[in-house]
């Protein structure tokens, strides 16, 4: 549960997002940094807190200068925890132009939804980013320990090598990576 002041909080920080802040892990710092590009693709699970649609999801990245859009993909998990490759298990597959970031700093890269994408508050689902196009054009940064001093619990990040290996269980991932899920509930 949120609390109640949080929106003004938002507000008065000039990032007021769209709908309601859902999963999310913000550490202060990031301690790791992975890439995304070529063949390699990087997941990060999470359990929604929230009925309703996706809204808009950001990811903690550095972009390079010549990164090409990130495909961006939600999906259930498989049995064994790691992101279904089963065609019927995603949730939402889009493309995102890194318009406007700035390059090869540590940014927010708010991706607005557009598309219906519903959720269910306890599922346990995982973003996925990859850039097929691209030569390692961005970085995920990530912590293991937020400002807490404690890991996000919801979920854990995993990668796969196209070609190379398959996704393995989210959980074993030793930090998260920074995101946002902002859910529309309705409201
Ligand atoms: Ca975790």
């Amino acid at each position: 549960m949120l609390p109640a002041v949080l929106p003004l909080l938002t507000a008065c920080a000039g990032v007021l997002g769209p709908g309601t802040l859902d999963a999310h892990f913000e550490p202060s710092e990031g301690t790791s940094h992975a890439g995304v590009g070529e063949s390699t693709e990087r997941a990060q699970s999470f359990t929604v807190e929230n009925d309703g649609t996706l809204a808009q999801i950001d990811l903690w990245v550095t972009v390079s200068d010549d990164a090409s859009p990130l495909q961006l993909q939600v999906v259930r998990l498989d049995d064994a925890g790691a992101p279904s490759v089963d065609p019927a298990d995603v949730v939402l597959d889009m493309t995102a132009k890194p318009a406007g970031l700035l390059r090869n700093e540590s940014v927010w890269f708010e991706i607005p939804v557009e598309k219906n994408a519903p959720v269910t508050a306890g599922e346990q689902l995982a973003w996925t980013a990859s850039a097929p196009d691209d030569v390692w054009g961005y970085g995920l940064l990530g912590a293991e320990l937020d400002e807490d001093g404690e890991a996000y619990k919801g979920g854990g990040n995993c990668d796969r090598a196209v070609g190379n290996y398959e996704w393995k269980s989210c959980d074993g991932g030793a930090d998260d990576f920074g995101f946002r899920i902002w859910v529309d509930t309705g409201d």
